[in-house]
């Protein structure tokens, strides 16, 4: 039998389930596979225990008693969804359909890719997703603040063979087998970009055919890219004339891809950043072309006609006030870690008297909850899932039976009964909705957006439009008043120091499923010893870690995992200027012994 996995990964990768034993392998004859599966469904998710009986008030209850008691909460007056990301399968929406019924409240925004997703919006219109088989054609490939190894593991046999380039603070696995690294300052890469692009049109090496066709108002890009003082401006990312001149050596009439990551945009300014990097690739003519592009989280549900979208009040994902509301349902999530700002989401969270946790494991939000409703993981449920990596689409099927916990379909129906509303269709109507709006290349079923060569023709949504390139940039963040005192005092002594707070993925765990971390990575060189207990503090919070020495830090950051207890106290509650996204990286920290 087939599956495939759930986990919010790139991968989305596809799983053979051998019949009676259980046995759960990686399929190699698929295009994103190689036939392994990562630790996390090798080792971590299976160790990691589940949620086995509801509970009402810390009470065990059958799980009848427990879904009595949250149709009940949702005859309050006011009521949220806050639904996370712990399984990508498109049936985690369907109890959208309930809370359109009683006219209860949604998110908008996201805590993950959004301030990116509008800055690609910005330029191109639409977030169409790179195929696997352009990023195979590449000659180039510039890993750009993803961390391939760790959080995308399937594409390496994509890099095979190919010149590779990776920009990132930190020098990760994949920089150090790259055949050029620029270790950039954090949140430099707008700057980065739009410093390749100036010298790419002072040396002529762009691509004026295809702009003249598809992007005519370069000129004003050039003009725009010259407003940038190269001094200063390579002084501040950290590179200089040398390096970037090795740089435009592999982006010079080359097949070049761009692979990005979430890294260069959990910032104010994350939006920015994609679209200077969509117009540095425009100025080397790089959509629409063979072995070409960038690749980011792309829009996976682009092209389909959603089931589940509803017409719903909605308030922001990244700072919600948990506290508007009476009842508040979390599905497949963990605000009280995963949101920014944990003292004010935990103070918001302890407001609600109606607090559901909905999930698969305990954590903080479920140790908050009045109401905990143990889910089936994604081998027990019927699904379907698509990938915000690659174009193919695969069917989730239930390989497993389980006791244990229930699907968001019969939670869903749990609650349209209990209501006495009519209107929801079988489960498997669903699937097949989405479904049948996939089409067929070979034996795969890809995504109803898929072309083999996104933008060929031209840009926006009817593929009619230019390219628009970006023409201003404003940052707030370095003018604070924060940032200036960091300047003047980064040649005091060490303890004066503040430093980037970077908190990229980790391999044993996704997002705060599974392995659990306490360390704080710091560069040998700032005096701190291996498993020493420090006080790491924000001007939004403080937490206690114990050191994890790691020199491929650069001085002026500190790394915590994203699956770290504690990370978000430090974080800021603060949206992007565009796309309504959280902000985990836009904050400098300070060490202290304890
Ligand atoms: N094993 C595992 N896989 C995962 C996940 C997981 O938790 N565990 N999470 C999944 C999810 S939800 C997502 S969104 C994706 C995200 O996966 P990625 O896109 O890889 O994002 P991150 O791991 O957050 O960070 C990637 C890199 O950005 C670098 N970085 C940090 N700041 C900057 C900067 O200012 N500029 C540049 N150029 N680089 C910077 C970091 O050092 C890191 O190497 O991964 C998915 N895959
Ligand atoms: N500081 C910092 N914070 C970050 C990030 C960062 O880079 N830095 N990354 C952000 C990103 S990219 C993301 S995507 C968010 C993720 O944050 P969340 O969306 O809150 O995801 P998780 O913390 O992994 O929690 C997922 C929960 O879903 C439950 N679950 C798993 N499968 C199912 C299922 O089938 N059904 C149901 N009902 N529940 C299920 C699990 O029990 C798990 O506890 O975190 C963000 N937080
Ligand atoms: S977490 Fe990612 S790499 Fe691991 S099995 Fe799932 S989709 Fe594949
Ligand atoms: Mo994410």
């Amino acid at each position: 039998m087939h599956t495939a996995c759930g986990l919010d990964c790139y991968d989305a990768c596809s799983i053979i389930v051998e019949d009676d034993s259980f046995k759960i392998k990686g399929d190699a004859s698929h295009p994103a596979g190689n036939g392994a599966l990562c630790a996390l469904l090798n080792k971590y998710m299976f160790e990691t225990p589940r949620i086995e009986k509801p509970r009402v008030d810390g009470v065990e209850v059958s799980m009848d008693e427990a879904l009595e008691a949250v149709a009940k909460a949702f005859k309050a007056d006011k009521s949220l969804l806050w639904r996370g990301s712990g399984n990508l399968g498109v049936m985690q929406e369907v109890t959208n359909l309930f809370m359109e019924k009683i006219e209860g409240s949604l998110t908008k925004g996201s805590l993950c890719d959004g301030a990116g997703d509008a800055g690609i919006v910005m330029g191109r219109g639409v977030n169409k997703t790179l195929p696997l088989e352009q990023i195979e054609k590449a000659e180039v490939v510039v890993v750009w603040g993803r961390n391939v190894t760790v959080t995308n593991s399937h594409i390496m046999p994509y890099l095979e063979g190919k010149k590779i380039v990776v920009i990132d603070p930190v020098r990760t696995h994949i920089a150090k087998k790259a055949d050029f690294y620029l270790q950039i300052a954090p949140r430099t890469d707008y700057y980065v970009a739009i410093m390749l692009a100036r010298f790419i049109f002072m040396e002529d090496s762009d691509a004026t055919e295809w702009m003249d066709e598809f992007a005519s108002e370069h000129e004003d890009f050039y003009d725009f890219t010259r407003e940038h003082r190269i001094k200063s401006i390579l002084e501040y990312i950290g590179v200089d004339l040398g390096d970037m001149g090795r740089m435009l050596n592999y982006l010079r009439n080359r097949k070049v891809v761009f692979l990005v990551g979430a890294g260069v945009q959990k910032y104010s300014t994350g939006s920015y950043v994609l679209h200077a990097i969509d117009s540095l690739a425009s100025t080397l003519g790089l959509f629409g072309q063979e072995g070409c592009g960038v690749s980011y989280l792309g829009n996976s549900k682009l092209g389909f006609d959603n089931p589940f979208s509803v017409m719903c009040n909605r308030v922001q994902k990244a700072t919600t006030n948990f506290s508007d509301f009476d009842t508040v349902l979390v599905q497949g999530g963990n605000p009280a870690a995963s949101m920014p700002d944990t003292n004010r989401v935990k103070k918001e969270l302890e407001g609600v008297a109606n607090l559901i946790y909905f999930g698969v494991h305990e954590n903080e939000t479920s140790q908050l909850a009045k109401i905990v409703i143990p889910a089936k993981n994604f081998f027990e449920k019927e699904d379907l899932r698509l990938s915000y990596g690659h174009q193919y689409v695969e069917a989730m099927k239930k390989v497993l039976d389980s006791e244990i916990g229930i699907s968001e379909y019969d939670f869903t129906k749990s609650l349209f009964d209990a209501f006495g509303l009519a209107g929801l269709q079988e489960e498997s109507y669903y699937i097949d909705a989405w479904m049948d709006q996939c089409s067929k290349e070979g034996e795969n079923h890809v995504t109803a957006s898929y072309e083999t060569l996104p933008y060929a023709d031209g840009f926006g949504e009817e593929g009619d439009d230019e390219f628009e390139f970006i023409e201003e940039y404003d940052d707030d963040f370095i003018n604070t008043k924060r940032f200036r005192k960091y300047r003047k005092t980064s040649k005091n002594k060490k303890k004066d120091e503040t430093f980037w707070l970077l908190s990229p993925k980790s391999n044993k765990s996704l997002n705060t499923q599974f392995v659990r971390e306490d360390k704080v990575q710091l560069h040998p060189e700032l005096g701190y010893g291996e498993g020493e207990r420090v006080k790491i503090s924000s001007e939004h919070g403080e937490h206690e870690f114990s050191v994890k020495l790691n020199e491929d830090l650069r001085l002026d950051c500190v790394v915590i995992t994203s699956n770290t207890v504690g990370l978000n106290y430090l974080t800021p509650a603060i949206l992007s200027e565009e796309g309504e996204s959280a902000c985990y990286q836009e904050v400098k920290v300070e060490i202290e012994r304890i």
